[in-house]
């Protein structure tokens, strides 16, 4: 088993090591009188060292074979798998995921670095036909250098997974900086690494928080990739800096306004499962939640009954008690955006069916539990509840008329991530595919719940239009062209000859 003492250090170049004298500590929400770790406050100092490190290592990682560099993820997958339900544990008590779900980010991990594992002796380029018949032309991808990921608390072993494992089976190396609300499993992710390993270089660790380490990565010169997940604010800000920069590419999976569109003839039980665990798994706290239930007429009041009655059954309480349904959420901050944002809605005139907010009794006192806002309201293009992301289970049920409406709901709205489609017409659900914008679509289906060999990424303020997990490659590899001649002379395509006195 790994060491379960966090060691609160950063792992540059093959070596733990200390960072000075500045520290912050690593408590668990649902009982804040847990300190789990104690983690280095990194700096720039830091983050050069580690991109140092990174580019150092690149230039031999990136010469070995491509299946050699992914048979490591196979010797990960064996460590992890040992450790499986005390990692699950670990990350419930550090970012208070109910253990059920703590499971579910561990398996996603496990998948991730399965399939690239599995991925890396499948092709890697292309072979095309040339116009000219002694010619071949292939597609060819390279390694771009150095990668920093820079990742969020809620899925704090998945997400990471799906930065790091195509990165290094493309042959890059990384810099690694989680969450500062999640920085054990981290911690764990680069131990397993290192226990498979890999090495000296390839993958970095900096602890600390983003203005402090995580902007001197993004805006340093030897990075070539920038993966970022996380807020929208933060988001806009790495792709502003990265743009400065001729040769920095980066993809920012940002938030979302996410939301299920109900219609009249959906199979009504199958909806609203759906829809509570869209809405209160992780309590609310996925980019892919939905804050948005846009329900059809003839349904409307029959489901937003149900669904509030179901919301007030929902068991909130210890994340690692396996009855629990909802567990705490992340951090006093995110207490105080719900509770901002269920202030507002009733402001901007929502009705309010479950005026959920701080828990405060009890055992509730401990940590930052919540109970669910549920609320009804018109569609308003001006409602900022409508439109801005809560990031908890703060939940509003829109009516609507017809397809037409539902769609225009839909996207009135700066974000564009995840949606489902809950309707038995399969024209009803070719038109939302058709006309919503969105990056991960679901029929019949929560808007959560994506798997490792999809792409994952949202649209419009929601992401850089280059989605992650699988279809990342794409943003660690050059995919560069490549020619080559058999024949003995030059034939052009376009018919150019070498002759310099014409004909
Ligand atoms: C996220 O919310 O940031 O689709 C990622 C899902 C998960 C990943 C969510 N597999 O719900």
């Amino acid at each position: 088993m790994v060491t379960t003492l966090a060691k609160g250090m950063n792992y540059i170049g093959g070596r733990w090591v200390v960072v000075g004298t500045d520290s912050f500590e690593d408590r668990n929400p649902a009982n804040t009188g847990e300190l789990i770790g104690m983690f280095s406050c990194s700096g720039s100092r830091e983050a050069d060292a580690a991109v140092a490190a990174a580019k150092d290592a690149f230039q031999t990682w990136r010469q070995e074979s491509r299946i050699r560099r992914a048979e490591h993820l196979d010797a990960f997958v064996q460590l992890v798998k040992k450790d499986q339900e005390e990692l699950a544990r670990l990350i419930s008590r550090e970012c208070g995921k109910c253990i059920a779900e703590a499971r579910a980010d561990v398996v996603e991990g496990i998948h991730t670095a399965q399939y690239w594992f599995g991925r890396a002796r499948t092709p890697s380029g292309e072979v095309l036909a040339s116009e000219i018949p002694e010619k071949d032309s292939y597609v060819h991808r390279k390694p771009k250098g150095v990668v920093v990921a820079i990742t969020p608390w809620n899925f704090p072993f998945a997400i990471p997974l799906w930065l790091i494992c195509p990165s290094l089976v493309e042959g890059n190396t990384v810099v690694f900086k989680p969450a500062e609300e999640t920085p054990a499993v981290g911690e764990r992710i680069v131990q397993y690494f290192e226990k498979a390993g890999l090495p000296p270089g390839v993958l970095n660790l900096v602890q600390g928080y983003g203005e402090e380490v995580g902007w001197p990565l993004v805006t340093h010169p030897d990075v070539d990739v920038v993966l970022f997940t996380g807020s929208a604010q933060v988001g806009s800000m790495i792709k502003e800096a990265c743009a400065k920069d001729y040769r920095k590419f980066c993809v920012c999976e940002m938030g979302g306004k996410n939301a299920m569109m109900i219609f009249d003839d959906a199979d009504f039980e199958l909806a609203l499962n759906a829809a509570i665990i869209s809405a209160f798994r992780t309590t609310g706290q996925r980019c892919v939640s939905a804050e948005r239930l846009i329900v059809q007429e003839g349904i409307f009041e029959r489901f937003t009954e149900a669904f509030e009655k179901r919301a007030r059954r929902i068991r909130i309480g210890d994340p690692l008690d396996e009855s629990t349904f909802m567990g705490p959420m992340v951090s006093q901050a995110g207490v105080e955006k719900f509770e901002h944002y269920n202030k507002l809605a009733a402001e901007e005139g929502a009705k309010i069916r479950l005026s959920g907010g701080k828990l405060t009794d009890g055992e509730y006192r401990k940590g930052y539990f919540v109970s669910p806002f549920i609320y009804v309201m018109q569609h308003n293009p001006k409602a900022r509840v409508l439109r801005e992301e809560v990031f908890g289970p703060h939940v509003a049920l829109i009516p609507f008329k017809d397809l037409d409406d539902a769609t225009r709901i839909y996207n009135d709205c700066e974000y564009g991530f995840a949606l489902s489609v809950c309707s038995r017409d399969y024209r009803v659900i070719r038109a939302v595919r058709e006309r919503c914008e969105f990056g991960v679509g679901y029929v019949n289906l929560p808007t959560i719940g994506a798997e490792v060999h999809l792409p994952f990424g949202g649209l419009k303020k929601s992401g850089t239009g280059m989605p992650s997990a699988a279809a990342l490659v794409d943003a660690v590899s050059h995919r560069v062209s490549w020619t080559v001649n058999h024949g003995t002379e030059i034939k052009m395509a376009q018919g150019l000859t070498a002759e310099v006195e014409g004909k």
